[in-house]
């Protein structure tokens, strides 16, 4: 196994492509999902099950765990990876974007951001640097740079000046990220929605030269059918050979059509956080497990899911235990949501690897019911 971080490409399908990206703490295969593990955990889940589902690296954030519980604090105990029990590679998000959505009780400088703790109220200070040095003590694997994602609505002028100054904490990131062998720092380029912003800041970032870039600025607000538009062109800006991560995508659906365009990495809460609220993601479409009608259904939420929901339970138990308050609804909605992702996943790359992605998108797509099933 190398040190070191690196890409390789196996397989290209139209735009789409499949690969590896090799870590010290183990590869990662591509178009890779994601799970979300905010508070240094996939809420509902053992990491051991999170692997089982098939997940090769995890998300983590940096505004969250600088707050609680502390990253000097999680450094003395040893890293993220001992503490929250999980050896195999973090990603973890730089916090620019976080701070964003506490509006009014952030303050947004040249320097930086500072901001009230959604938890206590106390003041913080995020700037480029910080944000490099909390992801260095939280020991991240793929250390992202400090952005800032304008809130929608915004005008062409706001996105333009956000993003000019993303592209200077850009800068800042790198310097002070330095030279990590075997972590990898990732830029992150905006311009909303506008062809001539992305171009710019495609080329900022690629002058500055990362080791990864992210598509960040999408899945705001502006529609799936505008996501795709800028996804026609973005990551045909960015190095052919370098991995790319569209941030915060999506549903099953985004998902595809993201991979079709080029996409090799995502990540998403919906799959964790939507299974706590009762909703499940099947190839046949969404189950809104809540539902009066799966109350005597003795059928599993999916008969071809090998997840331990789908083998164990049936709709009529995941209707009570939910409507009930009981914690195993969010512990299987979970598992199977993570499970059917991942499996996606595997199918995107067997697809890309054998030429038939578009067979395989098509069958995706004519598999799905309108509305709950
Ligand atoms: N920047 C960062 N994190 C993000 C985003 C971004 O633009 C998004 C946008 N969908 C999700 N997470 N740093
Ligand atoms: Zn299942």
């Amino acid at each position: 196994m190398s040190d070191r971080f690196s890409f390789t490409l196996n397989a290209r399908d139209g735009r789409a492509r499949s690969g590896i990206i090799h870590t010290p703490r183990g590869e990662i295969r591509t178009p890779a999902f994601m799970p979300v593990g905010t508070a240094a955990t996939v809420k509902a889940m053992l990491p051991e099950s999170v692997r089982e589902t098939g997940a090769d690296i995890l998300l983590g954030n940096t505004y969250h765990l600088m707050l609680r519980p502390g990253a000097e604090r999680v450094a003395r105990l040893g890293g993220l990876h001992d503490f929250m029990n999980w050896q195999r590679p973090i990603l973890t998000d730089s916090g620019g974007f976080q701070v964003m959505s506490l509006g009014p009780l952030r303050k947004l400088t040249e320097e930086g951001v500072t901001f009230a703790s959604h938890i206590d109220g106390s003041r913080h200070e995020l700037t480029p640097e910080r944000s490099m040095e909390i992801q260095k003590l939280l020991g991240s694997d793929i250390v992202m740079a400090f952005d800032e994602c304008p809130a929608l609505p915004a005008t062409e002028e706001d996105v333009a000046r956000s993003m000019r100054l993303s592209m200077r904490w850009a800068q800042r990131s790198r310097d002070a990220f330095g030279d990590r062998p075997g972590h990898a720092l990732f830029g992150i380029m905006q311009g909303g929605v506008t062809r001539e912003l992305r171009e710019e800041s495609a080329q900022a970032l690629t002058g500055i030269g990362f080791n990864g870039y992210a598509i960040g600025g999408l899945a705001v607000g502006e529609g799936q059918e505008a996501m795709f538009g800028v996804l026609d062109y973005a990551p045909g800006l960015l190095p052919e050979e370098k991995p790319r991560y569209l941030m915060g995508v999506g549903k099953p659906d985004d998902i595809v059509g993201a991979v079709q365009r080029g996409v090799d990495m995502m990540d998403c809460v919906l799959p964790s956080r939507s299974g706590r609220t009762g909703q499940a993601w099947t190839r046949r479409g969404q189950i809104n497990i809540k539902n009066a009608r799966h109350q005597d259904d003795p059928r599993p939420l999916d008969e071809n899911c090998s997840c331990p929901a789908c083998r164990s339970y049936s709709r009529a138990y995941l209707h009570h235990v939910f409507r009930a308050g009981e914690m195993i609804s969010g512990m299987l909605l979970t598992w199977h949501n993570l499970h059917y992702y991942q499996e996606l996943m595997a199918g995107l790359r067997a697809a890309i690897a054998e030429g038939r992605l578009d067979a395989f998108a098509a069958g995706f797509h004519a598999m799905r019911a309108g509305g709950d099933i």
